[in-house]
Order: structure tokens, then C-alpha cells, then sequence
């Protein structure tokens, strides 16, 4: 095998072991890699109705075939596990050195299960593997525990770990890297923190085997250029995704004060423009020319490394207009290990409740202090902080009251940064993501608006297919940033020959949508497997506010989506997908993707349609 390393490291936390796999070439053709592996090795060797929990579930860090390899924004990897927030499959995208150096050091995947008795960090040298006590960490943010490893190792060492959130089993807790990159919203990091896990550093010293290494480095050196060239490079690296702000104030999709208004009277407070006058500097990923991380001094004059979502769910969606006070909350979000999404949408789901008098606790919007005070409590299970961190759908079953519209999640996920009032396709994509409401797999909106946002029709329902087979299939799979390809118009056909150079193997883009098809449609079947008898197709339908509640403010005041509309374009969805109406995979669907045992598998849960 070339471009695959073709082996997977088994750690065991409970033995304090490490045993390495080869694992076959098989499964590398048909699943790639990332986001492919980590959904075939849960759907093998997870038990069904695991607690996710519990040491029996199994944290998964899997590269792709192109990961570290020193092409365009090659330095990703894929977290992924059986969520606690969500019970079903879970995954995020992490932009860390620790994925060069996984591959450096010989491994395309780290398949961790077990619990440790105390915690405890991996560190990984090539070939060896050692347990060391991370008492000493435990009880430290992310930033302080990679500070200090990084002073007892190297400055370049791979390194990601959890901070509070994750050790405390915040539901939403992410894997941090390097002060500012997180990954893993379904709860990634309090899995990590289940099993004791503070930290993992990985120093690999080794090449990664490649078919042509020649024509990898030129083509390689060819896409930097390209990608510099890119007519939107300039103002990509001057904002990175922050110019959303402003976008989304214009076309009434800004969350804000939880998703009711869809503009916010202080946009300009916290946009890209603002941001830009209090830039200090750039950072990103490893192997990336398009650095997208923007570092500002915060209200506390430290550095705070800014996103459109992040901005905009612990700003506009809080009430909170002051982008240093924002950035503070950010730099928070990252040195606990929360996912701010989430966070975001958990606090303003906790004012909103406060508002309508629902709870005890005087939670105010915009109330910078208040809020940081929560956030501690939200870390430390205190008070109100410990419902909040079992995430929005269980905090508003605790609270009752009619709270479950507007606790704003798709299966137990909080929505991202986008008011889907007037964007049924941007719903529906919400509605049938991989992991629950993100955008990663399909982020169709920009296009949505363009194309007419009032329609329900099917043209939109084949948009949205294409772009969960590339961006939730193909990117999550490859091992690599998407955001050459959807950000600047880098083709795909670059990827086609990175794949060609490292691995000797021709994928065209037919054999690339397979690979994608199959790997969602063996998410979803997990997700089946998972939920069993719970499973139906409601879960696929975003939260009630958009369909009952009209948008407050702004040039479309008084629109609300249809949700006959919707479910009839969610119909045409599973029928383009070869669902059934239930939104479960049919037999065929999944024997034409050769998955004819999963099928077998998943019939014993659920009967299948032919
Ligand atoms: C991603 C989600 C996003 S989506 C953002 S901002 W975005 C938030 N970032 C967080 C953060 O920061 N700190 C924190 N404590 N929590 C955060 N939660 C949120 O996590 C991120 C970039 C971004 S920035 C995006 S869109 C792209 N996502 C990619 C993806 O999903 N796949 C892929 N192949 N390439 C991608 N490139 C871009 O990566 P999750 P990162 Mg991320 C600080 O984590 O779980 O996937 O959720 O990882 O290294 O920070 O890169 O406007
Ligand atoms: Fe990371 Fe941004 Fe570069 Fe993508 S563009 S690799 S997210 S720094």
C-alpha cells in the first residue's frame, strides 16, 4: 500500500497497551480514510447500545490518504466517536501538527478504548508507545497543559488535549490544538476525558510511503502557487471566514437572541471589518498558505483567535455586541474545551428561558459578566452550568414548559451559526447532517439565496446530495481543509491527482462519489442501529421555531418556513438518497454500495425496505 501507511494503532487505556494493526487494502480503496475509517470501525467493532461514556467506547483519531503529506491545508484530522451529546455517530475536523506527525509516526488511525485509573497521556515516538501520569495537568486548560508539553518536548511536537469541559463530561467538549483549533463538537473531548485521557503528544520522524514522490513534491509546490493566485486570496487572508458577519446581517440569517431576529442591531460591532482593526496577526492549521485563524487582543489583552461562528453564536445570538468582549468568551470556550457553537447556543437558550421567566436564574442578555460566570459553571457542573452542559435538547427536557421549539439542536446537536427562517435548504441540510445540526457537510446557503430562497423544489434537494457527497463525504475522507476547494475555487481535480501521486491509484470523480455515498450511508446506518425502535424521521426535521415562530426583526419580519413543504422536500431527499420514508437506508441502496452485511446487520434493527 502506498499513501496509506496501512496500519492502525489499537490503544488499550484499562492495559496501558498499544498494539498495531496492519488493516487491509480494502478498506482503504472502498472507505479512504478520516471520517470513512472512523465510521467503519464503529460500525465493526463498537458494540451496539455502547454508553458512549463508558471505557467500553471507542475515541478514534483517523487521518486520510493525503493527510501530512506537505500539500494545501493537509494538516487535518478527523475526531470521531459515539457521541454523548447525541447517541449517535459523532466526528469533528481538527487542524493539528499531532495529524502529521500521527502519519509521521506510522499510523493512519489511533483507535483508543478502555479508561485509564488516572489520567493519563499518551506520548507517542514512531514506533513506541508510553503512558505517563498526567496528574499534574488535570485541572489545567487546554492552553496550560500544551504550554507545559510542549516545554518538556518540542515546540513542534503533535499535541491535542482537553481542558475542564472535557475532563468534567461537558456533553459539548471538544479536543483542543494549538491555542486556538478545536474539534470534535458531538462531545469528542468528554469521551477523551472519560477515559481519563488529558493529552495525547505524538512526535513522528518517519516518511510517509508515496507512490510517485517525485510528482507529489511538484504537484505539491504547484498548489501552494495556485492557491496563492486565487483572485479571492487576499481578502480571504485579511477575514477568513469573519466577512459572514456581514453577509448573514444582510440576508436576515444572523442567529440572534437565539435565533429569533435573524439581524442584530450591533453587526457592525462585531464584523469582519471591526475585526480587521484589531487583527494582530494570522494563524492556522500546519501545511496551510490560507492561515484563516485571525488573532485579536480581547477585553483581557490576550490573544483570541476568531471565527465566524464562534463570533457570531457568543455574540449577536447572546446579545453580546462588543467583539473584545466576544473574543474573551472565545479564548475561554478554547482553554476550557467547549465547543462555542454549542456553548453559544446553550446560553442563549439559558437567557431566553431566564426572559420568559421559566427559571429561577437572572441570565441577561449581552451581560458580559454574568455570562463568563455562567461559562465557569457550565465547565464546573455548578448550579444552572450543570443542566447546560448536558447540551440544549436535555436541558430543555429538564425545563419543560414547551422550551423543546426553541431549544435549538437536530438530534441532540446544537444548530450552527445560521437562522434558517427563510432558508429551507440550509434546513434541510441541518436536518440530514451526518452528526446532527452543523454545516459541515453541506453548507448551502450562499447558493440557496442566490438560487431563490422561497422554494422547496427538488433541484435544491440535488444541490444539497452533491454537496454532502463532497464536502461530508470526500473532504471529511481525504484528510485535508476543505476550504481551498469552497472557499477559493481550488478544483477538485487537484485532489484526484494528489490522490493519483500518493497512492498509484485512479479515483475519478464517479469512483470519489461512491466512496462518499458510502461512507454517509454508513453513518446513517449507524445512526439506525443506534437509535433502533427510538429512530424516525422527525429527527430529521430542525427545530419548531423556524416553523411556528415568524422572524422578529429586520426586511423579512413575519416569514417562517413550511413544514408541509419541508417534509415533502425531505421525502424527495430520501428518495434521491434510496431511503425509505423513514429516512432509513433500503437494502439495495446499501448492497449497490457493497454493503450487503452491514445490510444484513441493520435488518436485524430495523426492518429494511428492498
Ligand atoms: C467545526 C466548528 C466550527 S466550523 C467552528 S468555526 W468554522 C468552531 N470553531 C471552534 C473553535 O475555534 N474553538 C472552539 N472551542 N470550538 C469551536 N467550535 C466550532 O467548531 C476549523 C476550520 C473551520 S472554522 C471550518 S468551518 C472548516 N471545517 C472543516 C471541516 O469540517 N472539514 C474539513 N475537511 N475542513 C474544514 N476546514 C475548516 O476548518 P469541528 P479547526 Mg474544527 C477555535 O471542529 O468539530 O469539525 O467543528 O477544527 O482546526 O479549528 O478548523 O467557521
Ligand atoms: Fe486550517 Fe484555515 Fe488553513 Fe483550513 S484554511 S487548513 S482551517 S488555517
Amino acid at each position: 500500500m502506498q499513501g496509506w501507511t496501512g496500519v492502525f494503532l489499537n490503544i488499550d487505556l484499562t492495559k496501558s497497551k498499544a498494539v498495531p494493526e496492519q488493516y487491509d487494502e480494502s478498506l482503504a480503496l472502498n472507505f479512504l480514510g478520516g471520517r470513512g475509517f472512523a465510521a467503519k470501525i464503529l460500525w465493526d467493532r463498537l458494540k451496539e447500545g455502547t454508553e458512549p461514556l463508558s471505557p467500553d467506547n471507542k475515541l478514534i483519531f483517523a487521518a486520510g490518504p493525503l493527510t501530512g503529506i506537505g500539500l494545501p491545508n493537509s494538516g487535518k484530522l478527523v475526531v470521531a466517536s459515539k457521541s454523548p451529546l447525541t447517541g449517535g455517530y459523532g466526528d469533528g475536523n481538527i487542524g493539528t501538527l499531532a495529524a502529521v506527525h500521527m502519519r509521521k509516526a506510522g499510523y493512519d488511525a489511533l483507535i483508543i478504548e478502555g479508561k485509564a485509573q488516572t489520567p493519563v497521556i499518551i506520548h507517542i515516538k514512531d514506533k513506541t508507545t508510553d503512558f505517563l501520569d498526567a496528574k499534574e495537568y488535570w485541572g489545567t486548560s487546554a492552553f496550560e497543559t500544551e504550554q507545559q508539553l510542549r516545554k518538556k518536548y518540542s515546540r513542534t511536537a503533535g499535541i491535542v488535549s482537553i481542558g475542564q469541559a472535557g475532563e468534567n463530561l461537558v456533553k459539548f467538549a471538544t479536543v483542543v490544538s494549538q491555542e486556538g483549533r478545536a474539534g470534535g463538537r458531538p462531545g469528542m473531548g468528554a469521551v477523551m476525558g472519560s477515559k481519563n485521557l488529558k493529552a495525547i503528544v505524538i512526535e513522528g520522524t518517519l516518511p510517509i510511503p508515496l507512490a510517485n514522490p517525485d510528482d507529489m513534491k511538484k504537484l505539491a509546490a504547484d498548489g501552494y502557487k495556485e492557491v496563492l493566485a486565487k483572485p479571492l486570496y487576499a481578502f480571504w487572508k485579511r477575514q477568513g471566514t469573519m466577512s459572514t458577519v456581514e453577509w448573514s446581517q444582510e440576508n436576515s440569517v444572523l442567529p440572534t437572541f437565539n435565533y429569533r431576529q435573524g439581524v442584530f442591531n450591533k453587526a457592525e460591532g462585531i464584523g469582519g471589518f471591526t475585526m480587521e482593526k484589531m487583527k494582530v496577526s494570522n494563524r492556522g492549521c500546519p501545511q496551510c498558505n490560507m492561515t484563516c485563524g485571525n488573532v485579536v487582543k480581547d477585553s483581557e489583552g490576550k490573544d483570541s483567535e476568531l471565527d465566524y461562528e464562534n463570533v457570531v453564536m457568543l455574540g449577536s445570538n447572546i446579545g453580546l455586541g462588543n467583539l473584545a468582549q466576544v473574543a474573551t468568551l472565545n479564548r475561554l470556550a478554547d482553554e476550557f474545551g467547549f465547543d462555542s457553537i454549542s456553548l453559544g447556543n446553550v446560553l442563549g437558550f439559558a437567557m431566553e428561558a431566564s426572559e420568559k421567566r421559566l427559571i429561577p436564574e437572572k441570565i441577561v442578555w449581552g451581560d458580559f459578566e454574568g455570562i463568563k460566570t455562567l461559562i465557569n459553571d457550565i465547565a464546573y457542573r455548578r448550579g444552572l452550568g450543570a443542566v447546560l452542559a448536558e447540551g440544549v435538547r436535555a436541558a430543555s427536557a429538564t425545563i419543560g414548559k414547551g422550551s423543546g421549539d426553541w431549544a435549538m439542536h437536530v438530534k441532540g446537536l446544537e444548530v450552527t451559526a445560521y437562522d434558517c427562517h427563510t432558508a429551507p435548504a440550509m434546513a434541510l441540510a441541518y436536518g440530514t447532517s451526518s452528526i446532527g445540526a452543523h454545516h459541515k457537510d453541506a453548507w448551502v446557503i450562499t447558493w440557496e439565496i442566490k438560487a431563490g430562497r422561497e422554494s422547496y423544489d427538488a433541484g435544491k434537494v440535488d444541490y444539497l446530495i452533491q454537496s454532502q457527497l463532497i464536502r461530508g463525504g470526500l473532504f471529511e475522507a481525504l484528510g485535508v481543509c476543505r476550504f481551498p476547494y469552497n472557499s477559493l475555487g481550488f478544483g477538485l481535480d487537484w485532489y484526484q491527482k494528489y490522490l493519483k501521486a500518493a497512492t498509484g491509484v485512479e479515483f475519478s470523480l464517479e469512483r470519489l462519489n461512491e466512496v462518499s455515498d458510502r461512507i454517509l450511508n454508513l453513518v446513517r446506518a449507524f445512526w439506525i442501529r443506534e437509535y433502533g425502535a427510538k429512530w424516525s424521521r422527525d429527527l430529521d426535521v430542525p427545530p419548531m421555531r423556524w416553523f411556528k415562530e415568524p422572524l422578529t426583526e429586520g426586511p423579512l419580519k413575519g416569514s417562517t418556513l413550511d413544514l408541509e413543504k419541508y417534509n415533502t422536500m425531505l421525502s424527495a431527499y430520501y428518495e434521491k438518497r434510496g431511503w425509505d420514508e423513514r429516512g432509513i437506508p433500503k437494502k439495495s441502496t446499501l448492497a449497490k454500495l457493497g454493503l450487503l452485511d452491514e445490510a444484513k446487520q441493520l435488518d436485524a434493527y430495523v426492518k429494511l425496505g428492498e
